[in-house]
């Protein structure tokens, strides 16, 4: 078991209509793990929430670039970029929460992916790897020093999340059974290396729990 502390906080990632069965990028089991969610945060003194949220032909979206296809990767200015099918657009129905996710006492809501010209997976630096979103100095204003990720989707977001807040020097810990992959081909491997490279424990919600 893990004895939670005074400066823990749950991040729950991207938990929103279009990445659940049904949505734009709907990912399968996604919302199963919503209840799991819900009993982890009551659990948790301080939790935060994070939301994609993209303006109309936002630079991931296939659909903003002439021939392409969703789950290809272009060369944009800042790097490589996943396209993807029009998700989480800004005050859509699909960007909003899952109706299950019952987080009335989340502190804060942090807004990603705002930028036309720029993708953000990662909640602590938007995807050129050097743009801050904010969140590292609200933490650390806060003294919040470790986070337990959970949510969506697990080999992006959730990755990124957790790769950048380790390099920030916060612990970060995976709650592996509360998130779920989108699943592009080898991107699971290639999280779980990652993870690994940066000493990222990976853990389940029962030993938070109890089981
Ligand atoms: C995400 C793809 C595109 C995520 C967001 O939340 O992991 N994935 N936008
Ligand atoms: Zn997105």
């Amino acid at each position: 078991m893990i004895t939670l502390q005074a400066t823990d906080a749950l991040l729950a990632v991207d938990l929103q209509n279009d990445f659940c069965p049904g949505g734009a990028l709907g990912i399968a089991g996604s919302d199963e793990i919503v209840p799991v969610v819900n009993a982890l945060a009551r659990a948790f003194p301080h939790v935060i929430l994070t939301q994609d949220w993209h303006p109309p032909g936002h630079i991931s979206f296939a659909s903003a670039h002439r021939g392409a296809k969703p789950y290809q990767t272009i060369a944009a200015p800042y790097g490589p970029q996943a396209l993807w099918p029009d998700h989480c657009i800004q005050n859509s129905h699909g960007a909003k929460f899952h109706p299950g996710l019952d987080v009335p006492h989340a502190e804060l809501v942090l807004r990603k992916g705002y930028r036309l010209d720029i993708d953000a997976y990662s909640a602590f630096l938007e995807n050129d790897h050097v743009t801050p979103t904010g969140l590292a100095g609200y933490l650390r204003e806060r003294g919040l020093t470790r986070l337990f990720l959970c949510g969506l989707a697990y080999d992006f977001c959730v990755r990124f999340t957790a790769i950048d807040g380790t390099s920030q020097d916060f612990e970060c810990l995976v709650i592996e059974d509360a998130t779920r992959p989108v699943k592009l081909p080898g991107s699971i491997d290639a999280t779980r290396q990652a993870f690994a490279e940066a000493g990222i424990q990976r853990i389940q919600a029962e030993e938070i729990l109890g089981s």
